[in-house]
Parts: C-alpha cells; structure tokens; sequence
C-alpha cells in the first residue's frame, strides 16, 4: 500500500478544527486531528507545505519510521505546532492501518484492558450555587465524575466559566479578550465551592478541578492542603508546567492528586514529573503530542512510576481526537480517566462517529480505525475564522496566565 495523497481541510462549526486526510492507492484514508486552539493556521501550514510532501509513495503501515522521520528529521524538535502536526499523520496512519485489518484501532493497541472508558463532565456556573446545580445536571445525565469551576466574587470572568447561558468556549473571534485575575480571591473562593459540593453530593462522586495554570507553587500547595477534606480526583494545571521542579513544591505539602499535561507535546516536557512522582496524572493528548506512537510511550513510561493517564478532552480537540481517546484510553493499562465535553451538534454532523456515552462511560465502537469521519461537503459551509484564546491580567495590570 502507498500513500498517493494527503489534503488537509479547515472549518469552523462553531468552533474552528484541523483535519488531515491521507489517501492511499488502495482506496484506504485516513483522518487526523491537528488542532491547535488559536494556532490552527500553523499546523495547517506545517502539514501542507512541509509533511505531506515528504508523505507520498511511503507505506502507510510504517508508522514508526514515518513518526521517526518526521520527528528526527525535522532537525527543530518539539513544540505544540511541530506535534500536532506530527499528531495529526499519526492518527491518520493508525485509522488506516485499523481499516486495512478490519479491526478498531483499540485492537491495534493491546486490545480491551477495561469494558468502557471512564470519563468526566465539566459544570460550570456564575456562582457557587449554579455551579452546584450545574454539578447535579451532569450527575443526573450519568457522570461519575466533574469538574467544577466556579465565577470568583468580585472577578468579571474567570477561566472555564461560561458567559451566559451558552455553552463554555474560550476560544473567541477577533483580537483576543482580556480579563482581570485576582489569585486572593480565588484562593478565598475555591475550598467553598468544594466544601459545598461534598455537602450536597457526598463522596461517591469524583470531583476535579482545573487551576488553570495560575498559582506559584506554595500557592498550589496552600489550595491542595485545603482542598484535602474534600478528597478530589484531581487540582490540574496548578503552575505552569515549565518549571517541573515548581510540582516538587507542591507535593511536600499536600496529599490532593495533582494532574498536568495538555500543554505539553512530549516526554521531555514531562520525564522528570513523571520519574519524581510529582503528579498523579499526565493529561497530554494524542493531536498534541504527537499520536498514538508517542502517547503510547509516554503512558508506559508512566506506569513505571504510578502515573495514570487523563487525557485532555475540551472541545477544541475535534472529534476524530476524541474517539481515537477513547481507543487509547479502552487499551493502556494504566488509563486514568479522560476528559468529556460534548461537541456541539453542528460539530457532530460535521463529523459522524461511532463512539457513545452510557451511564458515566464511553466507547469507541468497533468500526475499523478510529470510527470518526469527516462530511467535507457541509465542512464546507463552516469557513475557518481566526479566533484566539482570551489574555489574562493581574488587577494592576500585569500580563498574567490564563
Ligand atoms: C482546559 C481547556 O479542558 C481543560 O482542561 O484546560 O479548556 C483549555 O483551556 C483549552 O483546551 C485551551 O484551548
Ligand atoms: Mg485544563
């Protein structure tokens, strides 16, 4: 089999989404998510101007050379641009391969380790009260676990809080929004919101939280202490994930599981939280770092040292991400929880799939590969437009994480 071309297609149902497409002169294609929220022209043109080319006449089946190639061949290694791009002819390659076998690309992989993959549900709302309510809705659609992120009091906005009554999506049209950050505030805020939630829920939900990259380390390890009476699945992202050693912190003060990745694109931004024990959890995901060939080696690396998966799943990685996830996540051993934000219905006609949902789990169905294809007729009628993911201040004006 050989590959004979690969075309890479853009739009926007509601939100903006990368897809390349390889064909081969067998009739077999695949798909591939290259998504990268406010970044997506980059991998666009990385594809299209610099990997496809190198693509044609190779034999699709030799995924690992053709990831070595594009990895080591680059000379100018890493990065989110460079792996989502490299992510993207992954996928691509495993769905061809699942469909040249007839089998689920979860078959490819060590076949079925679990029945189904356990996943979890954001809620969100202005305050802790709808937050809560937002809490019981999720619980009541059959989640067994969620997220909960909550508005901050005397905050006009914070991260993972939508506006109004429409669903949450950072990511927005034109220049980017900018808002105002106050760590006090929501250092005062967030253990009640929890307090309240084992309150009303009890313990036999998993209940997680995001920080969102926005504490110091002794900051995080202040929100983890407090947070330990209420026993979370996880605070994620609580520092930037730069400074590996900043999770060091952390861990000597508190027994919170602590979970970071989907700003992270390969083994090297993670091997030393990993080896340390300094998380719990490494969330980074198939589109971003790099396929099934690398996030198959960084999850066994993991297992070495206790690590779980727990795949970022938000809504600007496309569908094509989310069930070759949940092919990943029904297969390595050590599969923590993936993340579960639904598309929006224009998204799901834009790209039929097989997965489902039931009562808390996910499956990725049985169809050869991974099950998600793209209607590049009504793609068509969602044209891409630039959209960026908002700034954050500090209250003095300070550039700060968002
Ligand atoms: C978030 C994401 O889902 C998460 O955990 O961190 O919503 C993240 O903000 C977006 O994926 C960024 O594009
Ligand atoms: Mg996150």
């Amino acid at each position: 089999m050989k590959i004979t071309t690969a075309s890479v297609n853009v739009c926007s149902p509601g939100r903006n989404f990368t897809t390349l497409k390889i064909e081969t002169d067998e009739g077999i294609y695949g798909l591939g998510d290259g998504t990268l929220n406010g970044r997506e022209l980059a991998v666009v043109s990385y594809l299209r101007e610099h990997l496809i080319p190198c693509l044609i006449g190779r034999d699709p089946f030799q995924i690992e050379d053709i990831w070595q190639y594009l990895y080591r061949g680059a000379y100018w290694r890493r990065g989110p641009v460079t792996m989502s791009a490299i992510g993207a002819v992954d996928m691509a390659l495993w769905d061809i391969k699942g469909k040249a076998l007839n089998t689920p690309a979860y078959n490819l992989l060590g076949g079925k380790s679990r029945n189904g993959v356990l996943v979890y549900a954001h809620a969100n709302g202005a305050d802790i009260e709808q937050t809560i309510d937002a809490v019981a809705r999720q619980i009541d659609l059959g989640y067994l676990a969620v997220r909960a992120q909550s508005g901050i009091p005397g905050l006009a906005s914070t991260y993972g809080v939508a506006k109004g009554n429409k669903p949450y999506e950072p990511a927005e049209r034109g220049l980017p929004s900018e808002s105002l950050w106050s760590t006090e505030k929501y250092l005062r805020h967030v253990p009640e919101l929890f307090e309240r939630a084992r309150q009303q829920f009890g313990e036999d939900i998993h209940l997680l939280h995001d920080c969102h990259h926005r504490l110091t380390p002794i900051e995080a390890a202040r929100l983890g202490k407090e947070l330990e009476p209420y026993h979370l699945f996880w605070i994620e992202d609580p520092v930037p994930a730069e400074l590996q050693e900043g999770f060091r912190v952390i861990r000597q003060h508190t027994t919170t599981p602590l979970a970071t990745g989907e700003a992270l694109n390969t083994i090297w931004d993670a091997q030393e939280l990993i080896r340390e024990q300094w998380i719990d959890y490494i969330r980074m995901t198939l589109v971003h770092a790099g396929g099934f060939t690398h996030l198959k080696k960084i999850a066994d690396f993991a297992a070495l040292f206790h690590v779980r998966t727990g795949c970022h799943g938000a809504t600007d990685l496309s569908p094509i991400s989310m069930g070759a996830a949940l092919h990943f996540g029904l297969a390595i051993h050590n599969f923590g929880i993936q993340e579960h934000m639904p598309h929006s219905a224009e998204t799901d006609a834009v790209f039929p799939h097989q997965y489902s949902f039931d009562a808390g789990y996910m499956y990725p169905g049985d169809a050869p590969g991974l099950g998600v294809e793209i209607d590049e007729t009504l793609a068509a009628k969602y044209p891409y437009q630039r959209a960026y993911l908002p700034i954050n201040r500090k209250m003095d004006g300070t550039l700060f994480d968002w």
